[in-house]
């Protein structure tokens, strides 16, 4: 029977679902939840129900969310990590173009949303002197044009988490900022409406990180001995640089 349980939010695509195949590998107990509740029963199907308990609700609806964690059976009711991943990033307009209900939606999914799993979830994993990682991104410290509320909400993500560990101290909860660049999933679908020709001309012979080594990176970091907390980790594909500065002139 496995003896440990994690939370992956946002287990129906890209990061999220990579985590969710490399932990129940790992011999895991694995919650996975997401909105599109069809992925969520194909993957059901594969898995044993002692293994992998689902649930599709919207991370934006808290009444959903508490519905969701009050409903967890028995023997997933113990969460030991919380992999805090449900996000997106939508629109690449400078500021002065965006659309006002995207940076909303944006601010509802990855930072309240964020904050609403770890604070109901936050007395069970110091029950378990569990673990939390939170899904941040190099848009936190890096700006590029288009960037704007999404790299914010990033930043929210990276701090949020910093300062999770200093009010968890001494309660022996770990928690991890990931910082990943440029990689492969959903994610630039979703950011420019579906455009599937965009996303994979932005991927186009960029080796970018795939889901799979951010799986790799969150399991890594799950299954190290108990005494040891990664604070952040920034990872980029070795395509991907920093840029600079740029100056406009008259
Ligand atoms: P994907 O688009 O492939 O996956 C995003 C996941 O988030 C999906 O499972 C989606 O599920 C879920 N999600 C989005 N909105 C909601 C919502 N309102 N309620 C519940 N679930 C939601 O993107 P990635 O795997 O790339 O992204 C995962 C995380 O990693 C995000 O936080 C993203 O910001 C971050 N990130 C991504 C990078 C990249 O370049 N790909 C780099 C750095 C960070 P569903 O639609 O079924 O609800
Ligand atoms: C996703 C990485 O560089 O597109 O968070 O913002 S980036």
């Amino acid at each position: 029977m496995p003896t440990k349980t994690v939370w992956i939010t946002g287990a129906t695509a890209g990061f999220g679902a990579a985590t969710t195949e490399r932990f129940l590998r790992g011999g895991w107990r694995v919650i996975a939840s997401g909105r599109r509740a069809e992925r969520l029963q194909a993957l059901a199907a594969q898995h044993d129900s002692t293994q992998l308990h689902t649930c599709a609700f919207d991370v934006r609806d808290l009444g959903a969310m508490r519905t969701a964690i009050a409903d967890l059976p028995e023997a997933f009711a113990g969460v030991d990590l919380l992999v805090n991943n449900a996000g997106l990033a939508l629109g690449t307009a400078p500021a002065q173009d965006a659309d006002l209900a995207q940076w909303q939606q944006m601010i509802d999914t990855n930072v309240t949303a964020l904050v609403a799993m770890t604070r109901l979830l936050l007395p069970r994993l110091i029950e378990r002197r569990g673990a939390l990682v939170n899904l941040s991104s190099i848009s936190s410290s890096y700006a590029y044009r288009g960037g704007n509320v999404y790299g914010g909400t990033k930043a929210f993500v990276t701090q949020f988490s910093q300062n999770l560990r200093t009010d968890l101290h001494g309660t022996g909860v770990r928690v991890t900022s990931i910082e990943p660049g440029m990689a492969e999933t959903e994610f630039t679908l979703v950011r420019t409406g579906g455009d599937q020709a965009a996303s994979d001309q932005l991927y186009a012979g960029a080796h970018p990180i795939t889901a799979s080594d951010i799986a790799e990176t969150i399991w890594w970091i799950a299954t190290l001995p108990p005494h040891l907390n990664i604070n952040r980790i920034e990872v980029m594909p070795v395509s991907q640089s920093a840029a600079g500065l740029q100056v406009h002139r008259d």
